[in-house]
């Protein structure tokens, strides 16, 4: 419980008293003012209601947290639920000056470079869809993935300490979209592929498209005792160059199995400048055919096809080919209605539900019935000679929920959500037996501002959702916010899910302004227990040890071997030792920093001027930064971060004498 001040006791004590005697009509001094307040800021009933639904008093903490892609930010954010207060923005793709992210630490340094595409480091990434950990299909709080749409990557977030720890490129693929997902012991983080391209980041003419651009699938395989993605352990699947858009891994009774819909099986290759009779953008050209295909693939026999060494090498990496995956029975395709976007399995993974994007139905397969139509057999075959499931054999249900769906979440009530994008709304609807006896059919709507992409429910992926609360990921927000210029932010709404029946209730508006998120998770907040402080003093986030050589309080110095110069340097309020450094110009440096405090937020920041160095070093961190010292002169190195009353006494000299 908060301790509350004497005074403040005493006056709640006294207004007890004042409300206790007032007469039965003036109810209480609380009421009057409530009811004051509310007139003088025109705020109606729902509003007060709203407003009483996710006011979070100074220390209280939220009930669950949102773990948000950052989109083209290329982070990920982290939003306590129902305050909708932004408590951090992970550093993962985009270098972050306030964690010192990317700014001369050499861990960071190896993390972007095994992230590089060739030799091209890259300082960004558009980060689509956070993955929490899962352990027998519901979230555990460990660890969080997410992918880089832009340049096919996954990173890997340890929940201990909120930090970044792998950056893998994809070896298959230049971009990517259907990651992350995980299967529901996290076994296998599942990154899909999007826009076609020759496998291996080649170059192919795009008149050769049929025969030379390919899908893909890569199963990355997660070691979770040593928290990092196994890139030995790990596989690709090739797909027909369908632009491959959203994957789920299947869960409960369909464990072991995992989904992506499709968008160009038409193959539209884009509008042609030298060819007249070519006029046809994507944006039509993708759309031209009645149907997509939902990608159906049994994993847990690709495992096995994989290890049986039933591949071929791409860039390095094991690859099974789209002949291997056809004689092996591991992919099938289904028919999904026009321009298909998600692909959502119900909690019990029973269901699989899909949007056209350009159809107002959302499709919910049956995957009892793929089951009974893989085992039926006498499949037509596509173009590429991959077995077609009959649409009527596998379909279960079609429910008209609205214009432009996209995205698809559960509660416990046996609702499910989805995300209406040309109409704003979010629909309920209702799930079939076993969910619901009365199910598909829409239940209702709630207005969202505007152009809502994906929505997230409590712990709405797992095999046991909370409902709750939803949060609706709006690309515009047009008149909601004092518009800031002519870039917007994007607006998270939190709505009230908790009442049955067609009533959803708006609560908040949060801007987002930084990137354009795309997915997140919420996950219960008591699931996670983050560290206050490293758990020693030289611990090195890096490799999640204690690093035995980290500078330690009694084992500071400079020391020169020929024109290399090591600092061995620890901090603490409110001083760095040593205070003076002198090198000379031409240098090579190597600085080794302990933050040797032991408090709960003690945090010191070190940043050299001129030399593009910044770092943040939390409560017990080790960090070791390299370079050449080629700028002579003086430079005040200090620390960033507001640490004590002494804090603008916490700097140095940097001293590097010109040849
Ligand atoms: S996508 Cu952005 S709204 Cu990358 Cu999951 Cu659908
Ligand atoms: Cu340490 Cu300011």
């Amino acid at each position: 419980m908060r301790k509350l001040p004497f005074p403040i006791i005493i006056f709640a004590a006294l207004s007890l008293i004042a409300s206790a005697c007032a007469s039965s009509d003036s109810q209480s001094n609380l009421g009057s003012e409530a009811d004051q307040i509310a007139l003088e800021r025109s705020l109606s009933e729902a509003d007060v209601a709203a407003a009483l639904k996710t006011y979070t008093p100074s220390g209280v903490i939220d009930e669950y947290l949102m773990f948000s892609s950052g989109g083209h930010g290329g982070q990920v954010f982290v939003i306590g639920i129902p305050s909708m207060r932004m408590l951090k923005s992970i550093a993962v793709f985009t270098p972050e000056p306030w964690q010192g992210w990317g700014y001369g630490d050499q861990h960071h340094e190896e993390l972007f470079a095994a992230g590089a595409v060739g030799d091209e480091v890259l300082t960004w990434g558009d980060t689509h869809h956070p993955a929490l950990s899962e352990t027998g299909g519901d979230y555990d709080g460990q660890y969080l993935f997410i992918n880089d749409k832009a340049n096919a990557r996954v990173a890997t977030i340890d929940l201990r300490d909120f930090e970044t720890k792998q950056i893998l490129k994809n070896p298959l693929s230049v971009n990517d979209h259907g990651g992350t997902f995980v299967t529901p012991d996290t076994e296998w983080v599942i990154e899909g592929g999007q826009y076609a391209s020759p496998l291996a980041w080649d170059y192919a003419p795009i008149d050769d498209y049929s025969s030379e651009y390919r899908g893909m699938i890569t199963f990355w395989k997660f070691d979770r005792s040593i928290g990092r993605i196994d890139p030995e352990a790990s596989f690709g699947m090739e797909l027909p160059p369908y632009w491959q858009d959203v994957c789920d891994s299947g869960k409960a009774v369909s464990k072991g199995w995992i989904f992506c819909n499709s968008f160009n099986v038409e193959m539209a290759t884009g509008l042609d400048p030298d060819d007249p009779d070519n006029t046809e953008y994507f944006e039509s050209g993708v759309s031209a055919g009645e149907n997509d295909y939902l990608h159906i693939i049994d994993l847990d026999a690709a495992v096995a096809v994989a290890a049986s060494g039933q591949t071929v090498q791409v860039n390095g990496f094991p690859l099974i080919t789209m002949d291997t995956a056809i004689a092996n029975q591991l992919l099938y395709f289904t028919p999904e209605p026009k321009s298909p976007h998600g692909v959502d399995i119900a909690p019990g993974g029973d269901y699989i539900v899909v949007s056209g994007k350009l159809d107002p139905h959302v499709t919910v397969y049956s995957f009892e019935k793929i089951q009974q139509a893989i085992t039926k057999g006498g499949f037509e075959i596509d173009r590429y000679g991959i077995p077609l499931l009959d649409f009527d054999d596998v379909v279960e249900a079609q429910v008209e929920v609205g214009l432009g769906p996209l995205h698809t979440q559960f509660d416990d009530q046996g609702y499910a959500y989805t995300s209406l994008f040309l109409d704003s709304d979010v629909a309920r609807w209702s799930l079939g037996p076993p969910y619901r006896q009365d199910g598909w059919k829409l239940e209702g709507t709630v207005d969202i501002h505007y152009n809502v992409g994906h929505l997230v429910t409590a712990e709405g992926d797992t095999v046991s959702p909370d409902g709750k609360y939803l949060v609706s990921l709006n690309k515009w927000s047009l008149d909601r916010f004092f518009h800031p210029g002519p870039l917007y932010p994007q607006n998270f709404q939190l709505v009230d899910i908790s009442e049955p029946g067609p009533n959803m209730q708006l609560l908040y508006d949060m801007p987002i302004a930084n990137g354009e998120p795309h997915y997140a998770q919420i996950i219960k907040a008591d699931k996670l227990d983050p560290w206050t402080v490293y758990p020693e003093v030289g611990w090195d986030p890096g490799s999640m040890t204690v690093k035995p050589d980290a500078p330690q309080i009694g084992t500071e110095g400079v020391s020169r071997d020929g024109d290399k110069v090591t600092i061995d340097m620890t901090l603490m309020r409110s001083h760095f030792t040593p205070e003076r450094v002198t090198v000379k110009q031409g240098d090579h440096v190597t600085w080794n920093l302990t933050n040797v405090e032991t408090s709960e937020d003690a945090t010191h920041g070190f940043a050299i001027p001129g030399y593009n160095i910044n770092l943040s070093l939390e409560p017990g961190e080790t960090a070791t930064i390299e370079f050449e010292a080629k700028h002579d002169g003086v430079f005040t190195y200090y620390c960033t971060e507001f640490c004590s009353a002494l804090h603008l006494e916490m700097a140095g000299y940097f001293l590097v004498e010109p040849n």
